[in-house]
């Protein structure tokens, strides 16, 4: 995250630290990308954090991912549903949605709703451009290029499909299976190994989850703001899954 702050423990109990270690290894998981907590047993993250061949965990609850916190849940996950339409181009990424199914813990829960581990919602109407949202993640900031062990957040911008078109910011690369956020003069953004986390908007109190990190050219430069999956266009594809 750039531009942002160090997060209070509980501001963010829908954020997800997805990590990964080579299969049949013994050694450590390594933090790869952000998610969102869906439903107990269910995480929203990017498809483009999806790597055949490995073994997939979640950590909820905690700040520090490289300390074992008490309020750490630990989740292996059971598989990943990557959208069939996903799509790598070398200017941008359609369709950068995934599902993670976790492992039953203790029957019917994977996940355990607490203080700091809570679902955020699927968004039942659109945002306005313009609207102040929330993003947060371990990723890249301006003076750590690994990356952070304490998750950071900062506030953006919802941006019109007009403006984040325009031939000076992406021309023609979005489309409507994306949304951007942050702000056009820079400086603030989310960057690498924040993928698959929450762009989060709220409307009376209630959190929505309105976007994922996905991609962006650079992190936090002028005219390049961050570009997010854009969650309402796949409520359909989630819920048929979530009941499915
Ligand atoms: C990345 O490499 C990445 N500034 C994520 C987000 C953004 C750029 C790159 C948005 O995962």
């Amino acid at each position: 995250i750039f531009g942002g702050m160090k997060s209070p423990p509980g501001a963010h109990p829908w954020q997800v630290s997805l990590q990964t270690r080579s299969k049949g290894s013994s050694g450590p998981f390594n933090h790869m990308c952000g998610g969102i907590l869906l439903e107990s047993c269910w995480v929203l993250t990017a498809a483009h954090c999806i790597i055949s061949g490995v073994e997939m965990q979640v950590v909820l609850g905690g700040v520090d991912i490289e300390k074992d916190e008490i309020y750490d849940q630990v989740i292996p996950v059971e598989k990943a549903i990557v959208h069939e339409n996903y799509k790598e181009t070398a200017f941008a990424l359609y369709n950068d949605i995934a599902m993670l199914q976790l492992k039953v813990m203790d029957r019917p829960y994977c996940a355990k709703e607490t203080r700091y581990v809570k679902t955020a919602c699927l968004p039942n109407q659109p945002f306005n451009s313009g609207t102040e949202c929330v993003i947060s993640g371990w990723g890249v900031t301006e003076t750590q290029k690994f990356g952070t062990n304490k998750l950071m957040d900062a506030r953006v911008h919802l941006i019109s499909q007009e403006k984040c078109k325009a031939p000076h910011v992406y021309g023609d690369s979005p489309d409507d299976s994306m949304l951007c956020a942050g702000y056009l003069k820079g400086g603030v953004d989310s960057c690498q190994g924040d993928s698959g986390g929450p762009l989060v908007c709220q409307r009376n109190g209630t959190h929505y989850v309105v976007g994922v990190v996905s991609w962006g050219d650079g992190c936090g430069l002028k005219n390049k703001p961050g570009v997010y999956a854009n969650v309402g266009r796949f409520v359909d594809w989630i819920t048929h899954h979530l009941l499915s």
